[in-house]
């Protein structure tokens, strides 16, 4: 099956990689990689300063595996990485010592600031860092105005029991175990999404939901003020893939995030939490994984077209292969 000639995917770090070099794959087997034009709308909702450099997690784990350089076990960082000047800050009492920068990854963070301080946005400098590589995918910052993700948790220490923190403290100091009460988008009424960004949604042929967080990563996306109203207006078919089989996370913690919100952890919960177009909501089309097949209905009840198809991404044939399943729900819509 041939691909479509534009293909706009919205995702977060570690899932929302697999995913892209999926699709890319797929595109590159149909012998379509000449002609489709692949656009990857990131969230920073995780951005942060560190150390005076300006960090940028799911941007970096995006590129780095399409670039083919990434940390593929821990999911994040370089390959090959050593951690001398991660060692010269901790010494210095500088950064996080919970939060280790790779110096290679330094290499990216000093030359992202760099660009920023001369004046150049988020878009302008990502456009520069990934022409490093042919990465066979354009990566957009869903908004180039900083909106970092704040957790309010739970914490018996915290003077009301309630204590904020930003989410790279959550998610790495303490794994998500405190127990969140509700997330924040710092910044996020000021913030718009980025032209870039509107175009790859507005004209791609078909829109793609990567199997991300769906609280911090792609609620973060769509929380962005007018971005859920681009995704609700495009005329492309919306299509995503569950980041939940058989009731658990493929990975990170975003079940601790899917509780706070008051979600269930099933691939059903997610779709329905998202909603169908046709019900205020963004999705057309949702695949969940075989083990949940019995869950099919449930989301065609919600006004969503589903498909039950093996969602696990193993390796380029297996990631290859779920994004054909992808564009498949989505040509049938
Ligand atoms: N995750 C960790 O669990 N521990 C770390 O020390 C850590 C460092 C780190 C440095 C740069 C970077 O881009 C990501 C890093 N991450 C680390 C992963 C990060 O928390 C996640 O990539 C996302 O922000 C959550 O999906």
């Amino acid at each position: 099956m041939s691909a479509p000639r534009s293909i706009a995917i919205l995702a977060g770090g570690v899932g929302g990689a697999r995913f892209v070099r999926g699709v890319r794959e797929h595109v590159r087997r149909s012998g379509d990689a000449e002609r489709t034009r692949i656009r990857v709308v990131v969230n920073t909702g995780d951005d942060m300063w560190l150390a005076g450099l300006r960090i940028t997690p799911d941007l970096d784990s995006i590129m780095y595996a399409l670039a083919g350089v990434n940390d593929e076990q821990r999911g994040w960082g370089r390959v090959g990485e050593t951690e001398r000047v991660s060692a010269e800050l901790a010494a210095w009492g500088v950064g996080w010592p919970w939060f280790t920068l790779g110096d290679l990854d330094i290499g990216a963070h000093i030359a992202r600031t760099a660009l920023l301080r001369e004046g150049r946005t988020l878009t302008e400098v990502v456009d520069r860092l990934t022409a490093r590589w042919p990465l066979g995918a354009e990566l957009l910052p869903a908004a180039d105005a900083e909106v970092e993700t704040i957790v309010h948790a739970r914490d018996p220490e915290a003077p009301d029991g309630i204590r904020a923190m930003h989410f790279q403290e959550w998610w790495t100091r303490h794994r998500a175990t405190l127990p969140a009460v509700r997330f924040e988008q710092r910044g996020v009424a000021n913030a718009r999404p980025t032209d870039r960004a509107l175009e790859a949604i507005g004209s791609s042929e078909v829109v793609l939901v990567a199997p991300s967080n769906p609280v911090v990563s792609i609620g973060t996306i769509l929380g962005i003020p007018g971005m859920r109203d681009a995704v609700r207006a495009t005329s492309a078919p919306v299509v995503g893939v569950s980041p939940v089989i058989a009731g658990t996370v493929v990975r990170g913690m975003a079940d601790a995030c899917l509780t706070a919100i008051g979600v269930a952890t099933a691939a059903d919960a997610v779709a329905v939490h998202y909603g169908a177009r046709g019900a205020g909501g963004v999705l057309d089309g949702w695949l969940v994984d075989e083990t949940d097949a019995a869950s099919v209905p449930a989301v065609e009840e919600a006004g969503i077209a589903a498909r039950a198809v093996p969602l696990w991404m193993r390796d380029p044939d297996t990631s290859a292969r779920l994004a054909a399943d992808a564009l498949s729900l989505a040509a049938s819509l």
